[in-house]
């Protein structure tokens, strides 16, 4: 199996700096040792060009540098969609979770069914109209579902919205109002903190695979790692107390590892600005790890 490195380094859209500065730290950390462990090859390693000195006043409009986004998602869109073209497993490398964004475009213009599990504290379904902050990051999923006045239709080569019915929320605890409105209108099946305490992560994952696994052609795992416990991951741009365990991330990952179904990773929001010792770049590459199909035993 043949794995293409994306890496994106950018962090406008979070809700402050460094994320931009995360795929050289997981490289750093030893992602391709580990891809070359797991006998994996890495078929190519290739950095999206991304604008983090904002040249336009971009700041004050309600999406914040949303000309920014929209670059570095055809550039996303284009590189995810020629690596699953060159039959490679994309593994995109964020970066705030904005990026989510030209992942999902890429992707749906080559898989029309794709289910997707989103592994977060926060839903990612605000709106320009409806966000508090205006932090693009918060609205990855509302632009791929075309809920948002930018979506798909204005990136080139995009293909059809993402399907929430197709869509797993896993380690939600931190909603805004709206999100919750939206998660309860369009049906989105979460399973929050709340219900990974009560099921265990094992079950979680059933669960979740048997939504996303059924009448789709395709499943992404996006991962922002402030999903974790900040305990676990405290180099991230918004830390949330309450989060997953190590055990439980790196379980839930071996578990999506064991079906062979997976077709592709975004592992986003490692900030080294609020990291200690590179701990979590270094989870990071863990989790990676584990979801390529790294065996304890
Ligand atoms: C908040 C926080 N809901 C927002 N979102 C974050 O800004 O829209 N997403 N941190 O990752
Ligand atoms: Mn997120
Ligand atoms: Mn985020
Ligand atoms: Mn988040």
């Amino acid at each position: 199996r043949q794995v293409a490195i994306i890496k994106v380094p950018f962090g406008l859209a979070g809700a402050r700096g460094g994320a931009e500065l995360g795929p050289d730290e997981l490289i750093t950390a030893g992602l391709r040792r580990e891809i070359a462990r797991l006998g994996l090859t890495v078929q190519r390693e290739v950095k999206v060009d991304c604008a983090n000195m904002p040249t336009s006043s971009t700041e004050q409009s309600r999406g914040k540098y949303l000309s920014e986004v929209r670059q570095v998602s055809e550039s996303v869109c284009r590189e995810v969609s020629n690596a699953v073209t060159g039959g490679a497993f994309p593994l995109v490398l964020g970066g705030d979770h904005s990026i989510a964004i030209g992942t999902l475009a890429g992707l749906s213009a080559n898989y029309s069914k794709l289910g997707v599990i989103w592994f977060d504290a926060h839903a990612d379904l605000n709106t320009e109209e409806h966000s508090l902050s205006g932090n693009v990051h918060g609205m990855g999923l509302a632009v791929a579902m075309g809920h948002s006045s930018f979506n798909f239709s204005q990136i080139p080569g995009a293909g059809s919205f993402i399907d929430p019915s197709k869509v797993v929320y896993i380690g939600l605890r931190d909603l805004d109002d709206y999100e919750k409105l939206q998660i309860r209108t369009l049906g989105i099946k979460s399973y929050t903190m709340h219900d990974i305490d009560r099921l265990g992560i094992e079950q979680v994952i059933k669960q979740a695979l048997s939504i996303v696994g059924e009448g789709t052609d395709g499943i992404h795992i996006s991962f922002d790692m402030d999903c974790l416990d900040p305990r676990e991951a405290p180099g991230v741009g918004t830390p949330v107390p309450g989060g997953l365990n190590y055990r439980e991330a790196h379980f839930a990952l071996e578990l999506l590892a064991s079906t062979n179904r997976i077709t592709s990773m975004e592992l986003v929001e490692v900030n080294p600005l609020f990291d200690q010792n590179r701990h979590t770049a270094r989870l990071g590459v863990e989790l990676i790890a584990s979801l390529l199909g790294k065996r304890i035993l």
